[in-house]
């Protein structure tokens, strides 16, 4: 392990064992008992390891977590504003001790890092949340992971890294603090004002990156997080390709773009002081701070969590210390008469026209196809985006048929799926209830355990075909709700639609059709546990479409499906 004494940002940590180190520790590691590293983890455990996190040399103790989460202060009085804690679980807490070794791995079982446990402790991640986000609203998702994803037990811990997580993507553009400092150093570069960003750059950013740097008179280090950002953001391979067209805008040696391993708490004030540190390690000497800063959107009550300058302020108060200067920006909005960007507050709405497109409804052009102007995206971005986020009539989707034994969801998934494939163009792929107990599922029966556990692989399977641009239809009885909700967002994060038919002819047609003889069965004890005769049926409460079969003929049913998926813009049937 060496401290580096950098010409930019300070003193910079880097926890990495040489080589001979490394190989004695991965000896020492057989013998240690060891901890699988989480998403999270592995994302924080690179940031130690490269000394994004200096002064940080591990994974808090209980009296610097204490303190940060309390006061944004390590026990030492340094300023530190975000608690990097090592969650686990209970079970695995109960056998360590302080002074233990602990093997960190990741999720293939590879030897990353010893840790030398020097604390163990329970948090109140309640009182966590409330300190270090300003509230436990689990609309808020840093406190949503906090609470319902890490584990209940803190370890504490000074770190030797024996490797760091291995990236395949984009390795070209993964800096480490260390060698973007020197190469900041080669090109001469001695202010170099930094961009944080999450999302996809438009003309505005690139506005407003230009703009701070011609007021700090700096160059400029474009560095998007790539870790883990907000949930439902862009993935990070879409956005990477599009911040390299966009680079290409900045003039030649003024502008360099590199990738941040982070993962984003979303904490607003505390993580743009946060991001300051860690860009002031990257060697930078300005960071931009804008509005919204590191937002995390609305609560649970539809309630803005902070105000759009409060990071802004919270960075300024703290100026002294930071060792790096904030730029501070307002929103920037395109004005018609200038042809041109400007901040907000620079503007005279009386006078002139202000043109701007949301999050929102940039996300519903691109979902419907339609038109993107040429002075909000660059048309690169723009095409870059429409390859990942197709419009509906491209994107894949999933129909999934929930209702009773006998209801017709399967006749009536058959010839939905004979609709399709005689139009073509898509690929289908039906998953009836039936079939899956056959290939998927064989080994399962009846219970709710059993259910749930077919009906989960069934969302997995039509996740994944949704997600490849095909069609899955489902056809399962899928009788609890909260399975097909699970379903239902597996399938929506496959970046496709989710159409949910609840086929509600009654029991007694069913029953009265009886085309297995089940019902009989059933009724004579034969067959225990039968969905709508002695097990439950949840019936959804607000499917896309509903469909009583019994006065309907199946080609009917079938056009109701299709001209239902038309209408949702999944299917053009002229
Ligand atoms: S579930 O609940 O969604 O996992 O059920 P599914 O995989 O769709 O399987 C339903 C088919 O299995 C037959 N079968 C039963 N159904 C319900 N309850 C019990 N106990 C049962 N035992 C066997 C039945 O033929 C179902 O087929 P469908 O096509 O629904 O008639």
């Amino acid at each position: 392990m060496t401290d580096l004494i950098a010409p930019y940002g300070g003193e910079l940590k880097d926890l990495r064992l040489d080589e001979k180190a490394a190989a004695e520790a991965r000896q020492e590691a057989l013998e240690l008992p060891s901890w699988d590293l989480t998403e999270r983890q592995l994302c924080d455990l690179e940031l130690l390891a490269v000394g994004g996190f200096s002064p940080l040399t591990g994974f808090l103790g209980q009296a610097d977590y204490e303190r940060v989460v309390g006061e944004m202060r390590l026990a030492d009085g340094t300023l530190w504003p975000m608690p990097i804690t090592l969650d686990v679980s209970e079970a695995f807490a109960a056998e360590r001790r302080p002074g233990d070794r602990v093997a960190l791995r990741d999720p293939e079982g590879v030897l990353l890092a010893i840790l030398s446990v020097s604390d163990c402790w329970q948090p109140d991640r309640e009182a966590e949340a409330r300190a270090v986000f300003g509230t436990d609203d689990r609309g808020h998702p840093g406190v949503a992971y906090l609470l319902e994803r890490s584990g209940p037990m803190y370890l504490g811990g000074s770190l030797e890294v024996v490797a760091l997580p291995s990236h395949y993507d984009f390795t070209h553009l993964r800096l480490t603090p260390a060698e973007l400092r020197a190469r900041f150093q080669r090109d001469g570069w001695r202010r170099i004002v930094a961009f944080q960003t999450r999302n996809p750059m438009h003309r505005a950013h690139v506005e407003l990156t230009f703009l701070a740097a011609r007021q700090a008179e700096a160059n400029l280090l474009i560095h998007p997080v790539v870790g883990m950002t907000k949930p439902g953001d862009v993935d990070h391979y879409s956005r990477v390709r599009c911040y390299e067209h966009v680079i290409k805008k900045y003039p030649e040696q003024t502008t360099t773009l590199s990738l941040l391993p982070l993962a984003m708490r979303m904490g607003g004030p505390r993580e743009a002081v946060w991001h300051a540190i860690i860009r002031r390690n990257y060697g930078c000497t300005h960071l931009i701070v804008g509005r919204d800063h590191a937002g995390p959107g609305k609560d649970s009550r539809g309630e803005e969590i902070y105000g759009p300058y409060d990071a802004q302020e919270l960075v300024t108060r703290h100026a002294d210390e930071l060792g790096i200067e904030m730029v501070p920006f307002r929103m920037m909005v395109y004005v018609q008469e200038r042809a041109g960007y400007a901040p907000v507050d620079e503007v005279d709405e009386s006078r002139e026209t202000v043109m701007n497109i949301s999050g929102t409804e940039f996300r519903r052009r691109m979902r419907e196809g339609l038109e993107i102007p040429e002075w909000f995206g660059y048309p690169e971005v723009v095409e870059e985006l429409r390859r990942t986020y197709p419009p509906r009539a491209r994107q894949g989707f999933t129909l999934f048929f929930t209702g009773l034994s006998g209801s017709g969801k399967s006749t009536m998934a058959n010839a939905v799926m004979v609709k399709l494939m005689e139009r073509g163009g898509r690929a289908v792929t039906l998953l009836d209830g039936d079939v899956v107990r056959k290939h998927l599922s064989s080994e399962l029966g009846f219970s709710k355990e059993h259910r749930d556990l077919n009906i989960r692989r069934i969302g997995f399977v039509a996740a994944e075909i949704t997600r490849n641009g095909g069609v899955a239809i489902c056809a399962p009885i899928a009788p609890y709700a909260s399975t097909r909700r699970a379903v239902r967002q597996m399938v929506e994060e496959a970046n496709g639609g989710f159409i949910e038919i609840h086929v509600a002819t009654p029991i007694e047609e069913c029953e009265r059709r009886d085309r297995k003889g089940l019902y009989a069965k059933a009724r004579a004890g034969q067959i225990t546990g039968f969905t709508g005769i002695d097990d439950p049926y949840e019936a959804p409460v607000d499917p896309e479409l509903r469909i009583d079969t019994t006065d309907v003929s199946v080609e009917e049913a079938a056009q109701q499906v299709l001209l239902k998926i038309e209408k949702m813009g999944f299917i053009d049937l002229r």
